[in-house]
């Protein structure tokens, strides 16, 4: 597992996951960014998928993204932590996972799920990202590179802090 400050849409990697919502059909912060740099034609694939539960996550394409997969997946919306958030942030992130392992992906960059429109926790949420995917990693052996990609420095001090407790 390795952290990075930077812009996910860059990431040359199997999968990218996208923090999206319910209808899959785009929205702003990562979900917009991703959408603007795979294309139009992204949209289209996501049409035929049926939207997407809180906790699931779904497989299309990256089109004219460097990354050749995308994982979408829904994170909840922070109500105050007694309506389920943790688990459902963790089924996004078990959930992505299982897809990459099942594909045999061997690299997969996840953005800060439900940390800025559905202002989770940052610190709260990267326990439970580190956690899931470290947990993974050891029962499905895959994929051997997880990158948290981190778009400001408040949540990359946080993933470095999390992280130097995992070896
Ligand atoms: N690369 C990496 N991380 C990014 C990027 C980027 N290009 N842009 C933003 N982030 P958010 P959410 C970070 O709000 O909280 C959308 O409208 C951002 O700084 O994108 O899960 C969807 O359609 C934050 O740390 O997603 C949903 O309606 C993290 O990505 C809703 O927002 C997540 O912030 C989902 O809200």
């Amino acid at each position: 597992m390795q952290i990075i400050l930077g812009d996910i849409t860059k990431q040359e990697v199997d999968a990218i996951v996208n923090a999206a919502n319910t209808s899959l059909l785009g929205g702003s912060g990562v979900d917009g960014a991703i959408h603007r740099a795979a294309g139009s034609e992204l949209v289209h694939e996501c049409r035929l998928l049926g939207g997407c539960k809180i906790g699931d996550a779904k497989l299309t394409k990256g089109y004219r993204l460097p990354a050749r997969f995308i994982i979408h997946t829904v994170g909840p919306v922070w109500r105050g932590g007694d309506c389920g958030e943790p688990e459902l942030l963790a089924e996004c992130y078990r959930k992505s996972m299982q897809i990459a392992a099942d594909k045999e992906f061997e690299s997969l960059a996840f953005p800060c799920i439900s940390t800025g429109i559905y202002r989770y926790p940052k610190a709260l949420a990267g326990e439970i990202a580190v956690k899931i995917c470290s947990e993974q990693i050891q029962n499905n052996g895959g994929p051997q590179r997880v990158i948290f990609c981190c778009f400001d420095r408040e949540n990359y001090e946080i993933y470095e802090r999390i992280l130097s407790n995992y070896s």
